[in-house]
């Protein structure tokens, strides 16, 4: 049967650019789906670079102003990996217009926005999804589905950590490529928006709604020279490390911790949950591996095992490689994008929708309130 094409409008050409221009490029050959994406139409404002980043990655025509691309009638979806504060605007524009959006996470800049988006999604019944990818862990997704199993029973704690060591330098400058994430008119909030959002998703996911939260923030580095004007300095006014107690509705207890200060960890997004019959743990930097514990094993054999999530039964793995052939960190950007098609095809909705990712934004912001008043606060 011949596929439905998908006309892609992608806007952005960063980090997140190109992670997603590989996941449109290879999704139809390792899932099979009724609709394939076709990279019609790249935006972004520097022709200089957009140019060879459209010729690179196979996008068939480009746009230098994001309205061009969303006026267009040949695009069906708006896909959004331009910096947090351009989120918004983009997102009501493409839905006003009844194209369905894809959003880099955090969703918005405040809650405030992101109630708007989700709004205007919902009014226009178009089809969106936020891309935290780290969902599509397969390991992440096989802790889904033991807790859904009911392998742990019930849940007490849920201890979550996500550590980058990147700004610990004076001199990395704020603003510009990447480092766009160090500004606060820009990125809405430091590693509350950048980290705590996907450890705040993946908690939601595995362990349900958070109620309240208690949290502290702390800014390391006060001043930072300016990207492009090094004797400018500004003031940082984004959470360099955000720390948080969580009640979850299920009545476990949480702990978060997010830092791009903790020297030598890259990328350590990790995981613990202990429940009453179990207990697993995830760490990104060995991503193909999910520790379980086991209470029921006999007690002379006790101990955590270590499942190589690997196999054809585990989740997305049998669209990859044979069992013990590891994939990594693209790969969840394609499983998201098979998930996201898969939603659409079967009609069972499209994960997370921003309604769902303005769970997440309400506990950030709540962190952030929690912080500034010293007070614990509760997840509207
Ligand atoms: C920050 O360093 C960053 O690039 C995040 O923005 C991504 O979302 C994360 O997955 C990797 O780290």
């Amino acid at each position: 049967m011949a596929k439905k094409t998908l006309n892609v409008g992608m806007i952005g050409y960063g980090f997140m650019g190109r992670a997603h221009s590989n996941a449109y490029r290879k999704v139809s050959q390792f899932f099979d789906l009724d609709h394939a994406p076709v990279l019609k139409a790249v935006a972004a404002r520097n022709s200089d670079k957009l140019e060879p980043f459209a010729r690179n990655w196979g996008w068939e025509s480009t746009e230098t102003d994001w309205r061009r691309l969303v006026d267009r009638d040949d695009i069906d979806v708006i896909d959004i990996c331009s910096p947090n504060n351009t989120h918004h605007e983009i997102a009501l524009a493409a839905a006003s217009r009844g194209k369905m959006v894809l959003c880099e996470k955090p969703l918005a800049i405040d809650v405030d926005e992101a109630v708007e988006m989700v709004e205007a999604v919902e009014a226009a019944g178009v089809a969106n999804m936020v891309w935290f990818n780290y969902r599509r862990v397969p390991a992440i997704s096989l802790a889904r589905q033991m807790i859904d199993e009911g392998r742990l029973g019930r849940i007490f704690h849920y201890r979550s950590t996500y550590l980058q060591d990147w700004t610990i330098s004076e001199d990395v400058p704020l603003g510009g490529p990447t480092l766009w994430r160090l500004e606060k008119e820009v990125a809405g909030a430091g590693v509350s928006g950048d980290l705590a959002s996907h450890s705040i998703d993946t908690a939601i996911w595995l362990n349900g709604p958070i109620e309240s939260v208690s949290g502290m923030t702390e800014i390391f580095v006060k001043e930072r020279p300016v990207q492009g004007s090094p004797s400018e300095r500004k003031a940082v006014e984004i959470d360099d490390v955000c720390t948080f107690m969580a009640r979850f509705s299920n009545g476990s207890n949480g702990t978060f911790e997010a830092t791009r200060y903790a020297r030598g960890r890259k990328n350590k997004n990790s995981f613990e949950v202990n429940g009453e019959k179990g207990s697993l743990y995830f760490d990104l930097e060995n991503m193909h591996q999910l520790q379980y514990f086991n209470h029921d094993d006999p007690s002379h054999i006790q101990g955590w095992r270590t499942i190589m999530v690997t196999a054809f039964e585990h989740p997305y793995m049998k669209n990859w490689w044979v069992p013990g052939c590891v994939i990594g960190y693209e790969h969840t950007f394609i499983n998201a994008l098979a998930d996201f098609l898969k939603g659409l095809e079967s009609g069972e909705g499209t994960h997370p929708s921003f309604r769902e990712a303005l769970a997440t934004q309400k506990t950030q912001e709540a962190v952030l309130d929690s912080a500034r008043n010293s007070e614990w606060m509760t997840v509207d």
